[in-house]
């Protein structure tokens, strides 16, 4: 096989990294030995984090955090690490102003994700626009957080944006979905020139003929830019008696088209089997939201929300999981297609 290399990558070698446990068996993805990372708590006002999103930024490490607040009611809270491993966090939410300068706080804000394109970060959430939306806001110092425009009408959930614009325009995945928890949902494509009106809709996957992801799947974290393509990690939802379990996915969509799926593994990467996933606010969820990657070793680093209560990391390879996905590629119809009818 020619060698799989990061496009675009940058060298983080100060990534989280530990090396692969002997006798490993199944996907090559595996949990950093002190997990969760985070305890409950963390902050006071915060009865968890979870769900949340990093970065590497001014030699350092930062974030955007999904906590809940001992009310019940979800904010962003930013944080800081030297390792990304041991993390602090700003006791006050993230002040979020309009275009005037003026305070605009979304009336709630979840699983937010953090991404970088040209010189700009754009935090992207779950909102309450008239039900659940996707809420988005830019930065360039973490200090000045201004709303744009809320991309998709409701119902929408897990926006993720490409860390580049593809043939000109900026490219987010999104999950249309309901108001509640949502017992479908496929990943769709859309395309903006200017960051404030989204269009050429294409449909890029369906929830999965395999079961750990046959209720609905969710983009996850940013696609990662490889000589294969995009490599997206996501999240699929399998119904149980007892509930939904989240596990997480791996697939490689086109790099210039993403809308069509090259790979897609038809096993999970990861699934809840420690007690930081399977015990908590809600049980069995592994939701990734955020990986950092270092283009010299291929290592990454995948950060996952832990069954609504803990963050979690993961480590993998960008070789092997590339040829894990391959080697395991099952695709649908669907997955194949432009993703427009
Ligand atoms: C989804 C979202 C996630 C959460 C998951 C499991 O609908 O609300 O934030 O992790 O459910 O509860």
């Amino acid at each position: 096989m020619a060698k799989v290399s990061f496009v675009n990558g940058y060298n983080l070698p100060n990534i989280p990294w530990q090396e692969k446990p002997e006798g490993l068996s199944g996907a090559p993805v595996w949990r950093h030995s002190e997990n969760p990372i985070i305890d409950r708590n963390p902050v006071e006002g915060v009865a968890r984090i979870f769900n949340s999103a990093v970065m590497p930024y001014e030699g350092k490490f930062i974030g955007v955090f999904r906590g809940e607040q001992t009310d019940g009611i979800p904010y962003i809270y930013l944080g800081y690490s030297d390792d990304a491993i041991h993390w602090t966090f700003d006791k006050d939410k993230i002040p979020f102003e309009d275009e005037n300068g003026n305070p605009f706080m979304p009336r709630y804000a979840y699983d937010p994700r953090l991404v970088k394109v040209e010189d700009t970060y754009y935090i992207m959430w779950c909102t309450d626009f008239y039900g659940a939306a996707i809420g988005m806001a830019k930065t360039k110092d973490f200090k000045k957080f201004v709303r744009i425009e809320n991309p998709f009408i409701p119902y929408n959930r897990n926006a993720v944006l490409f860390p580049r614009k593809v043939n000109g325009n900026f490219l987010m995945l999104s999950r249309p979905s309901d108001s509640g928890h949502t017992p479908f949902g496929d990943i769709f494509l859309s395309e903006s020139p200017d960051m404030t009106y989204w269009g050429k809709h294409r449909h890029v996957m369906s929830q999965g003929s395999n079961w750990w992801e046959s209720v609905k799947i969710g983009g996850g974290a940013a696609p990662i830019e490889t000589s294969e393509g995009w490599l997206l990690f996501y999240h699929g939802v399998s119904g149980t008696c007892n509930g939904f379990v989240y596990s997480i996915g791996g697939a490689i969509l086109d790099i210039d088209n993403p809308s069509i799926v090259k790979y897609r593994c038809k096993n999970f990467l990861l699934t809840p089997e420690e007690w930081y996933e399977e015990r908590g606010f809600v049980p069995n969820v592994c939701f990734p939201c955020a990986t950092l990657s270092d283009a010299a070793t291929g290592r990454i680093a995948i950060y996952y929300g832990a069954a609504d209560s803990y963050v979690g990391v993961a480590y993998t390879q960008l070789e092997e999981v590339v040829q894990y996905i391959k080697d395991n590629s099952s695709l649908s119809d669907t997955d194949k297609e432009i993703g427009i009818r």
